[in-house]
């Protein structure tokens, strides 16, 4: 039994087919759902994964979520890549005489025990020159890569404007 099956038109759909699809989409939901959520790579987890969406035609982009190092040893984030823009790198806000201005911030190092959380009016993952409006209610890969863990690969949710987080 496929999804692919669960989908096909042709046939009568019987009550108990309509009940084995029911319950192979069940079990197929909490899956993509804990993707979406958590992601671990070795000793490093990547979490609460989420993008605001595009105002206006802006040609860049942020990408909140947050870091954790289970392991004994220190890591580093040293890559970012994306489909939806040309070019990612983590950055930081900060104030300088009064004026909010990004710096770069790569490659972060994650220490042992160390969780590092990128939300708004702190560290980010800037998107440069988006290929497409980040839109809301959609997602995108986003590909992080770590000197000992190696690449992963997360699903960034898309929420509203003005959202703070990723509920
Ligand atoms: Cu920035």
């Amino acid at each position: 039994m496929s999804v692919t099956w669960c989908l096909r038109k042709s046939g009568p759909v019987s009550p108990s087919r309509r009940w084995l699809c029911l319950s192979l989409l069940l079990t197929l939901l909490p899956v993509s759902y804990a993707r979406a959520q958590a992601t671990t790579s070795g000793d490093v987890r990547v979490e609460r994964v989420w993008a605001r969406a595009s105002a206006g035609t802006t040609a860049n982009g942020v990408v909140y979520l947050t870091l954790s190092n289970h392991g004994e040893r220190s890591d580093r984030l040293v890559a970012l890549i994306t489909s939806i823009a040309r070019e990612a790198a983590i950055h930081e806000t900060v104030q300088k005489n009064g004026m909010l201005s990004m710096e770069e911030r790569g490659p972060l190092e994650i220490r042992p025990g160390e969780s590092i959380v990128l939300e708004p009016s702190g560290l980010h993952v800037m998107l440069m020159g988006l290929k497409r409006k980040i839109e809301e209610g959609r997602s995108f890969p986003l590909t992080l890569t770590f000197e000992r863990a190696g690449s992963i690969v997360v699903d960034v949710v898309v929420r509203g404007v003005g959202a703070s987080g990723p509920d």
